[in-house]
């Protein structure tokens, strides 16, 4: 095939091919003008590059600052999850002990999920390439950012955080359908083509980050950049004003519509019927561009 399949997580950087901020956080970012925090950033960062892969995710030592962010956010969205989330997320949520007075290390995160679903939390420097993240789901690894938003809007960030990752993806990943349906977007990624890539990348985001799950007559959230984000959890049952959000059956063969980053929430969100039915219809997917782009089973048996 055209593009090279890693076989295994060593060949997958965490620290090269980051886009987004780095440590030059753009003008419309908090930390934007803020030294200190940078200079906290790039230390928190560098100790992720450094980990080996197989070896303990580094310790961080959180100031009381940075705890005071993680406990107000962990506090607020914590309260709404009754009622917005779906039930996998209720169930696992209480596996990880959040306390408000301490920021969850990663290493502990990672021995939850690695007993649950044979997860792996990896830590990495910023917002990976698309193909890397993906790839790395096929390795049942996910690669998760260390530092914390910055303390002057604790309920904002543009960018994944470790509030986002842990109080939104980590839990998901504890439920083993729901593994098994970011596994096959991983799966599918593998030897995947430019355009792919970019259509799995929307697929990602309308699952595994906005994903919403019918339960019985009631849609709940099951993506990530919905469970972390307190106006997001309440536009997407309740809308604003007047205006509604859309909803509509997933179809990974299907055109998948634009993906909101900063003007506000999605306008559209697409719904899974179960776990186990949208874990099938990737797979599906998977196969489809698995022969369109010749991997083969070979290929692909690097990763039992
Ligand atoms: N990198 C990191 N660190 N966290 C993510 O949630 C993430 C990423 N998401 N890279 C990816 C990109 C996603 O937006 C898709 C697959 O491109
Ligand atoms: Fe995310």
């Amino acid at each position: 095939s055209s593009t090279r399949i890693p076989k295994s997580i060593n060949e997958i950087s965490n620290g090269e091919n980051i886009l987004g901020f780095g440590a030059n956080l753009s003008a419309d970012h908090p930390g934007y003008n803020d030294e200190e925090y940078k200079r906290r950033r790039m230390q928190i960062v560098e100790l992720a590059k450094q980990h080996v892969p197989g070896q303990p995710v580094p310790y961080v030592e959180y100031t009381p600052a940075e705890t005071a962010v993680w406990g107000e956010v962990l506090t607020k969205l914590e309260k709404l999850y009754p009622d917005f989330a779906c039930k996998q997320f209720l169930d696992t949520f209480s596996l990880f002990n959040f306390r408000p007075d301490r920021v969850p290390q990663l290493q502990d995160m990672s021995e939850v999920l690695q007993q649950r679903t044979g997860w792996t939390i990896r830590p990495v420097a910023g917002l990976l390439h698309p193909r890397d993240f993906l790839n790395g789901l096929a390795f049942r690894t996910f690669h998760s950012t260390q530092y914390i938003r910055h303390g002057s809007n604790p309920m904002y960030t543009p960018e994944p955080d470790i509030c986002h990752e842990l109080l939104g993806h980590v839990p998901m990943l504890a439920d083993p359908a729901f593994a098994d349906m970011a596994y096959s977007i991983g799966l599918a990624s593998l030897g995947a083509s430019k355009e792919d890539c970019w259509h799995l990348t929307k697929l990602y985001w309308y699952t595994v980050e906005f994903g919403v799950i019918k339960e019985g007559e009631q849609l709940k959230a099951f993506g990530a950049g919905i469970l972390s984000s307190f106006g997001e959890l309440e536009w997407f049952q309740h809308g604003k004003g007047d205006q509604r959000p859309v909803f509509e059956p997933l179809d990974p063969f299907g055109k998948l519509t634009k993906m909101s980053y900063k003007d506000g929430f999605q306008k559209k969100y697409y719904v899974a019927d179960s776990f186990e039915d949208l874990s099938a219809k990737i797979k599906e997917y998977a196969t489809y561009l698995h022969n369109k782009n010749k991997v083969t089973s070979l290929d692909l048996s690097i990763l039992q």
